[in-house]
């Protein structure tokens, strides 16, 4: 390898080596066969080396997120690179152990070695350091974004998103949605290089592209992975047909022929959400005529004047509650909870696990609305699985899959129904059994209209790493699968110098987009192991696991494992199942079905992808 190494780093991998062979050069140096006792040597130091470079490189990363200035930009990209060139140099290095039988753990932790970055740098000193620039300068270009027309007046993400959230006039909507994707071209010369050097970085360590590496990472092999995804998504698909029919149908209702044609895909600018992902926005659009959900949590929770803190403290009882311990001080004093009025800040809401032991923090500029009240709890998910595996080795301190690292907060959510929020004094009293109907039509608008967004991103991206669509094809590629998998459109001709993926924060931001769509499965399927654990057995919406220490000591075990295990025996210890599972969705939405198909008992569902 050309690469340079820093001289310390290169010394630091091989001191034990040359300890435990008495100051001789190791075997496999020396050409000979190497051993399990130097690979359980190289492990040792490569998870000291690497958790070191991984602590600098969060805590620029933290800062460059929260203060996003040309100097931290830089700062960020650097500390990145070191990271991430350690990473590739470790991979590269434990190939000298292939072959040679060792026990569970090594075998396990080289494994994971070889597959551990997301974006894997080139060996060439010049392009890793160019794809860590490209990577910052695209997380910038996303956290500073605005949509700044003629005439001035510019508006950043929160703002257009709010608009999106509340509006009903379709010229409005169609503004603000049109104005956000004004930032994203810019980015696509840099995401076209970013997907070449990632590519190169992928293959240097053996994979056929980007994508298939991304793909590895499931205990299993990478096309089997996609099947997996595909065997899900045919489980849920009828359920997301019903709710897109009834949904088209009431917007064509409110907005007539003119602006969504009752029988094609729905227009994108339609749905209350920015990327149309979650619908729950429009639920008054499409509410049943009786029987409403019977409140509405952003007026409780401004009506009760919570602040940004509060409601995060709200979120961190309910895990107390589970007799988890609660957040360490740091947390309250390092995380930031509103956004900043003199600095640009990434405002996508995530959480971060600083020195990987207990510096726990999240980012998140929160509006006081139920979404970012479910989104608290989410972020906190992640928090309370890093604390839980904080014991473990470094390269084992990671979820049994990422989809169960999103999954963790959003089971807690679940669990905040009326009933819970009577017992935490949010809602007086709880509505009448007949308000079921609209609190699971409000739920399915979030979960059951996400599913096939989480599931597009990354076939997009898949089909953008293996070349399958070139850069020309980029933009309509994206479309193609929005109205293939969403029955959504673009309300307005896109242009191939139109980037709207890059107007999605993962894409720009490289984070794989698969976990949240297994997380929407695995939610569920916890939820419903989680309440029988509670000694609960009523319908599944109804359930909370407010206060229950068994509910809670099934949750602990299984987090406590981080990445120890294959994730089927992660998924075994809290559900007893060894495969994810989507019916534990499909019974949770099962009276809603029902009453969705009264709906549209006449009406045409359905829609031609026009691909
Ligand atoms: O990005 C997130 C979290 C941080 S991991 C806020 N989510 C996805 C998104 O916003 O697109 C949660 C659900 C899907
Ligand atoms: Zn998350």
């Amino acid at each position: 390898m050309t690469r340079h190494v820093p001289i310390p780093q290169m010394l630091s991998a091989l001191l034990p080596l040359l300890l435990l062979a008495g100051c001789a050069a190791p075997a496999a140096e020396r050409g000979g066969k190497a051993t399990a006792a130097e690979a359980s040597a190289f492990l040792d130091r490569a998870e000291a080396d690497l958790s070191q470079a991984q602590v600098k490189a969060e805590r620029a990363g933290w800062v460059q997120a929260t203060y996003i200035t040309y100097d931290t930009e830089i700062i960020a990209a650097e500390a990145s690179r070191v990271h991430t060139d350690l990473g590739v140099e470790l991979a590269t290095a434990a190939r000298r152990f292939d072959g040679l039988e060792l026990p569970y753990d090594e075998a396990r932790k080289l494994k994971l070695l070889k597959l551990a970055l997301t974006l894997p740098a080139p060996s060439n000193e010049a392009e890793s350091a160019e794809l860590a620039q490209v990577a910052a300068q695209l997380q910038s270009m996303y956290g500073s974004g605005k949509y700044c027309p003629e005439g001035g007046g510019c508006r950043d993400l929160t703002e257009l998103s709010r608009t999106m959230a509340e509006s009903r006039n379709p010229a409005e909507l169609l503004e603000a949605w049109r104005g956000w994707r004004t930032v994203s071209p810019a980015m696509k010369p840099l995401y076209e290089r970013y997907v070449e050097l990632g590519n190169k970085g992928a293959r240097e360590l053996g994979f056929a592209d980007l994508g298939e590496m991304w793909r590895s990472k499931y205990d299993m092999e990478p096309d089997a992975f996609a099947a997996e995804l595909d065997r899900l998504w045919q489980q849920v698909a009828p359920l997301y047909e019903a709710l897109h029919c009834h949904v088209r149908a009431e917007l064509n209702r409110r907005y007539g022929d003119e602006v969504v044609d009752p029988a094609g895909p729905i227009p994108a600018h339609l749905l209350g959400n920015m990327w149309a992902q979650t619908w729950a926005n429009v639920y008054d659009l499409v509410a049943p005529a009786e029987g409403g959900a019977g409140y509405d949590l952003t007026e409780l929770l401004r009506k009760k004047g919570l602040d940004e803190v509060e409601m995060v403290r709200y979120g961190e009882r309910f895990f107390t509650s589970l007799g988890f311990d609660p957040l360490p001080e740091t947390f309250w004093q390092r995380s930031l909870f509103k956004k900043p009025r003199d600095r640009e800040v990434v405002c996508h809401a995530s959480a971060w696990d600083i020195d990987n032991v207990e510096d726990l923090r999240i980012k998140m500029c929160i509006e006081i609305n139920a979404e970012d009240f479910s989104t608290i709890h989410h972020e906190l998910g992640h928090n309370f699985y890093q604390r839980a595996y904080n014991h473990q080795p470094p390269l084992y301190r990671d979820s049994a899959n990422d989809g169960f690292h999103e999954a963790v907060g959003d089971t807690i959510a679940l669990s905040v129904t009326p009933s819970y929020l009577v017992q935490i004094g949010l809602l007086d009293r709880e509505p009448p059994p007949d308000s079921d109907l609209g609190y699971l039509l409000r739920m399915a608008l979030d979960k059951i209209a996400f599913l096939p967004f989480g599931l597009l991103v990354d076939q997009w991206r898949w089909k953008v790493f293996s070349g399958e669509l070139t850069p020309a094809q980029y933009n309509d590629g994206w479309w193609q699968l929005r109205r293939k998998y969403q029955g959504v459109d673009a309300p307005i001709p896109r242009a191939a110098a139109d980037f709207d993926p890059g107007a999605k924060y993962h894409v720009p931001s490289g984070t794989p987009y698969s976990r949240y769509f297994l997380a929407h499965i695995l939610q569920f399927q916890f939820h419903r192991a989680l309440c029988r654990a509670a000694g609960y057995d009523g319908p599944l919406h109804r359930c909370s696991i407010y206060g229950s220490e068994e509910a809670g000591k099934r949750l602990q075990a299984m987090l406590a494992m981080g990445l120890s295990r294959p994730w089927p025996e992660a998924l075994e210890a809290l559900t007893g199942q060894r495969e994810m599972d989507a019916t534990a969705i499909v019974d949770y939405f099962r009276p809603l079905l029902d009453w969705l198909e009264e709906q549209n008992a006449g009406r045409t569902c359905g829609w031609s992808s026009g691909a």
